[in-house]
């Protein structure tokens, strides 16, 4: 299928014809073969897969990876803003979108040219805040703001090297980005959770004084990802990481390196240029005393290593190697860990292994400072919290979250469950939107492909049973399988009840690796006494299952009989009929992800005693103090190890 993006370039609009290499028939084909398979018998496929450049990101380069190990200068700091809720900035009066020219376009000079000169906009530091960082919570009159932002900042950049390219880099912004620099338009993105670059003209790029503008639009859309609903607070901004990178022309943009499904001596990569060389890249683990070189002819190579003496990575060992690939001047190195993970009947095997996941769900927040999380510390502590749970497991709800958690778990030991923000009622029937879920799980995958933590790529959360929505959630279990076929991949499903019984044959679980459910017996619904100790389920697949959510709320503080809702003693007792009821589960019983690490900030919470915008389902606080619960949970977690050890 052939579509067509749009470059902008000094304002003029050309149409650049780009190959959208999602084709249904390539995937599928695809997803019969093992990764090694795939990677060489199918190389051309799957690196068309690899590049391939989607509809919702104007003039995207292809997504460079592993930043941190690039020759990098962060952009991060305070950058100054214009709140625009009329868009004043990127429409005129007539509601046309304003010439690149423009003088009263925001992207555009606030520097009146004299005296008598009529200028409306203006960048100051007056008026900044933390890149990177939600808006929300560094400023009172953006709490609950939902539109546009004009961010500003200025640099200077001299390149190393006078033939490097540059490129601009963001970890995330949520979640239309329209991104200038000295007044041209670099590109757009959409999409707040998932990184994007743009490639720097030379002809643009300044020694000094460097204008760089991004336009930053939260507002919630029907046929955007997520949609207009949801259960957690839209928090707006350039989130995360900002970053100037410097390649030499011709560079590595992309790689893979990982244990061959099976083997526990054999590794399988590939590697991505940005365009078509003739090269030798040497890749190199010296702790394992290997030394290969990999001669790249075309843009990509697939390549295979013994590795022999390798420790498994696993949460009781999580082992990382160092891992160096070297194309002439360029270095990327890299801290991966190898392991396999297979669901293999009703069992899922970690490096053969029966495991089971003593899982917790966290959203990308900090609660005691109401925030998004975006720092290596941020990360350190909420993984921390869930290891101080006995977790081996965490699922990251319901959206991609930064570089540094997945890289934090890598090193803790944690599996992750990683997903994209398809929730509940997205718009099943339109093929824009299909596509726009493709962009972003392209994304995460990127990113993230070399992350031993990773397990399982989340396709969605709790997305209701039709055609529509069967087809578009079927086509998604098959894209991702076709980027990434070494993981699990399911999604959160609804369970249903049928006479008593928690019936889970929801038609998508006939294409995901694991059967997953979210169950809130003895919260939601009636019944609620005796909901886990009457429940049977039946359980149409022979896959290895998993309830992905679980939980109750408890105000901090609030004590009382376990029968008086919003009590620590409703939520203690919630969780031991949960946890009696999971002793009594069904052989294919792998595991869970309650809902939730923290107490999180909500808007569709409004008990003005128990909620006042706060989803209180933590079993920490939103000062991080463990509720009662905390300790049910993890007496059945401490069980469990020992069963499984
Ligand atoms: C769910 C959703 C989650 C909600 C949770 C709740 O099933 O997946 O996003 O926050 O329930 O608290 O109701």
């Amino acid at each position: 299928m052939t579509q067509y993006r749009f470059r902008l370039e000094t304002g003029k609009i050309f149409p650049v014809k780009a190959l959208i290499s999602t084709k249904e028939s390539e995937l599928l084909s695809m997803q019969q073969h093992s990764l090694s398979n795939t990677v060489m018998r199918m190389k051309p496929v799957l690196i068309a897969l690899l590049s391939c450049s989607f509809l919702y990101a104007g003039a995207q380069t292809r997504l460079i990876t592993n930043v941190q190990a690039r020759n990098s200068t962060s952009l991060n700091g305070q950058w100054q803003y214009i709140v625009d809720p009329y868009e004043t900035g990127y429409y005129d009066y007539r509601w046309q979108e304003r010439r690149s020219g423009d003088r009263e376009a925001y992207w555009n000079s606030d520097v009146p040219d004299n005296k008598s000169d009529r200028k409306e906009h203006g960048y100051t530091d007056k008026y900044a805040i933390r890149v990177p960082g939600d808006w929300n919570s560094q400023d009172a009159k953006f709490l609950y703001y939902e539109g546009t932002v004009w961010y500003n900042r200025n640099f200077d950049f001299n390149k190393t090297n006078p033939s490097s390219k540059v490129f601009l880099h963001f970890g995330a912004v949520n979640y239309e980005a329209h991104v200038y620099l000295n007044g041209v338009k670099l590109g757009w993105h959409k999409g707040g959770f998932t990184p994007f670059n743009f490639e720097i003209p030379d002809s643009l790029l300044q020694a000094t004084g460097n204008r760089l503008v991004v336009k930053v639009d939260n507002k919630r859309k029907r046929d955007e990802i997520p949609t207009l609903n949801t259960d957690w607070w839209n928090y707006g901004g350039i989130t995360r990481d900002v970053h100037l990178i410097e390649v030499p022309p011709q560079f590595i943009v992309d790689y893979s390196l990982q244990l061959k499904k099976g083997s526990t001596n054999e590794l399988v990569g590939w590697i991505k240029f940005n365009e078509a060389v003739n090269h030798k890249v040497l890749v190199e683990i010296r702790e394992l005393g290997l030394w290969q070189d990999v001669t790249v002819k075309g843009d990509s190579a697939a390549f295979v290593l013994k590795a022999n003496g390798l420790q498994l990575w696993s949460p009781e060992n999580p082992k990382l190697y160092s891992v160096v690939l070297r194309n002439g001047s360029e270095t990327i190195t890299d801290k991966i860990g190898f392991r396999t993970v297979e669901a293999k009947g009703s069992q899922i095997l970690l490096n053969g292994k029966p495991v089971f996941l003593r899982g917790i769900c966290i959203h990308e927040e900090i609660p005691r400072e109401i925030r998004r999380a975006y720092s290596t510390q941020d990360a350190a502590r909420l993984l921390q919290q869930a290891k101080d749970l006995n977790c081996n497991m965490v699922r990251l709800a319901h959206y991609p979250h930064n570089e540094h958690m997945t890289r934090m778990a890598d090193s803790l030991g944690i599996l992750v469950w990683s997903e994209i923000p398809v929730y509940w009622t997205i718009d099943f029937t339109n093929e824009a939107v299909l596509q726009k879920a493709k962009q972003q799980l392209h994304e995460m995958i990127t990113r993230d492909r070399n992350r031993a933590s990773i397990i399982i790529w989340s396709v969605g959360n709790e997305t209701p049973v039709h055609a529509a929505r069967t087809a578009f959630m079927t086509s998604l279990v098959h894209t991702a399988r076709a980027f990434d076929s070494s993981r699990l991949i399911s999604a959160a499903l609804e369970v249903h009840r049928v006479q008593g019984v928690n019936v889970v044959d929801d038609p998508l679980g006939q294409v995901t690796d694991i059967v997953s459910v979210n169950e809130y017996l003895g919260w939601y619904g009636g019944g609620l006494s005796a909901a886990c100790r009457n429940a049977k389920w039946d359980i149409r697949y022979n896959k290895p299952f998993f309830i992905s959510e679980t939980g109750a709320e408890a105000l901090s503080g609030y004590h009382a009989d376990s029968l008086t809702r919003w009590s620590e003693e409703f939520q203690e007792w919630f969780y031991r009929e949960q946890m009696d009821m999971m002793r009594r589960m069904p052989p294919n019983f792998a595991g869970i992800s309650p809902w939730i690490l923290n107490d999180f900030r909500s808007p569709r919470r409004n008990n003005p005693w128990y909620q006042e915008g706060w989803n209180n389902k933590g079993v920490y606080d939103q000062q991080g103090r463990k509720k009662k619960a905390f300790y049910v949970l993890k007496a059945y977690y401490d069980e469990m190890e020992k069963k499984y050890r």
